[in-house]
């Protein structure tokens, strides 16, 4: 590769790994992306932006692999390093929680210090990928990065971990780091695991003929969901400021799980009415009276977290940072992407 910007990437084959790749790649940088099955990559993701100026390469690489790792890093010598790499699915955390805590604790404070005992303390810009999640539950508070930490799960507490070493190793020696807490973010590239398109893809294929109804465990939680687009831009805006910081990147909205089901279904042409109560409350279409949406309590969480909400005040005045997409455009895009692919 050439003397252009470099980023590593972990992660890339997730979510954001696309969005933030095609970003780099359209900012001209040599991105080098580590995967542990690159295989897994969907080139299809990156848009145009391999026709821009950037360089993209892909590595096998999983994050847990210390020594294969500390090889990748002391060859790129990165300009910036984006942790995304995450077990980032709360339900399996609570039945995986030794594997979370080691993607997504242990082997981000192994990168983070390799940085430094290779010297490249002065040269790497760090970003990690922190979660709302580490905040808890705040009874419908709004959160701001001094709030409280009381992570309720593995994945919560992983996160927490990998930010409380950061902080650490950022006063410590000096290391550029930045985390961003990052609130729930979803796209057309979202993994069905998450509920959001789970929906999307539910009332999708509810529009070709699906009779199956779409089973879902709490509708009445609330989270503050924006678009993956315009996180992972504030990602790279972080590590561009004269000084790291920590970041809250949210819409400051939050929408419950039942109003993302009627818009999207309204997406696909269904009317939700709802009938019942408890675990017997059910979605039936307003027209035809057939059953689209049931409770399944097996998705119900222990430690349920009601509601979350941001405040990125701080992003918006210190890097000018805000979301673009609102949740009505955010629930069109992801069911009329999964309308197109199942057409
Ligand atoms: P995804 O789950 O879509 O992507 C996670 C990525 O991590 C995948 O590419 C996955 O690869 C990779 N990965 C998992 N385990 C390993 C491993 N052992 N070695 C190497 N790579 C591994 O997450 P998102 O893109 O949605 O999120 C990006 C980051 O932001 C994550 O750290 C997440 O915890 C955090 N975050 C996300 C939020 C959101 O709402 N999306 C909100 C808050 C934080 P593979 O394909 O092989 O599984
Ligand atoms: P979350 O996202 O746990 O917030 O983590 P998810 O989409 O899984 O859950 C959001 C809320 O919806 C409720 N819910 C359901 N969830 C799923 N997955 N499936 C269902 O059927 C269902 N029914 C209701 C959940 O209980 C929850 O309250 C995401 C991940 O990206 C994390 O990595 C990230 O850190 C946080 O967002 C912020």
């Amino acid at each position: 590769m050439t003397d252009k910007r470099s980023a590593l990437v972990t992660g890339v084959t997730g979510q954001d790994g696309a969005y933030l790749v095609e970003l780099l790649l359209g900012k001209g940088y040599a991105v080098h992306g580590i995967a542990r099955d690159v295989a897994a990559f969907d080139h299809g993701r990156l848009g145009n932006a391999r026709s821009d100026a950037g360089e993209f390469r892909l590595y096998n690489c999983d994050i847990t692999d210390e020594a294969g790792l500390r090889e990748l890093v002391a060859a790129i010598r990165p300009d910036e390093v984006y942790n995304l790499a995450a077990q980032s699915h709360v339900p399996t955390s609570l039945a995986e929680p030794h594997r979370t805590i080691e993607i997504n604790a242990t082997a981000a404070v192994s990168l983070l210090k390799m940085i430094v005992d290779l010297g490249l303390q002065g040269r790497t810009r760090f970003f990690q990928a922190s979660s709302s999640e580490v905040f808890g539950e705040a009874s419908g508070s709004v959160l701001t990065e001094t709030s409280p930490m009381r992570p309720r799960n593995p994945y919560a507490e992983s996160k927490y971990q990998a930010y409380l070493a950061s902080t650490r190793l950022r006063t410590e020696t000096g290391l550029f780091v930045t985390n961003g807490f990052l609130f729930n973010h979803e796209s057309p590239f979202r993994s069905p695991a998450f509920v959001t398109r789970k929906i999307s893809l539910a009332a999708a294929s509810h529009a070709r003929g699906e009779r199956a109804p779409l089973r879902l465990g709490n509708l009445d939680v609330r989270r503050d969901w924006g678009h993956a687009r315009d996180y992972v831009a504030g990602m790279w805006l972080s590590l561009q400021r004269r000084e790291p910081g920590d970041y809250i990147f949210s819409t400051g909205e939050n929408h419950s799980v039942r109003e993302f089901v009627e818009l999207a279904f309204a997406t696909a042409g269904r009317k939700i009415r709802w009938q019942g109560e408890g675990l017997h409350e059910a979605g039936y279409d307003a027209d035809t009276a057939e059953r689209l949406v049931e409770i399944d309590p097996s998705f119900f969480r222990p430690n349920e977290i009601s509601a979350t909400l941001g405040d990125a005040s701080k992003a918006r005045h210190e890097l000018q940072w805000r979301p673009r997409t609102d949740f009505a455009e955010l629930v069109r895009e992801m069911v009329v992407s999964d309308l197109d692919r199942t057409r």
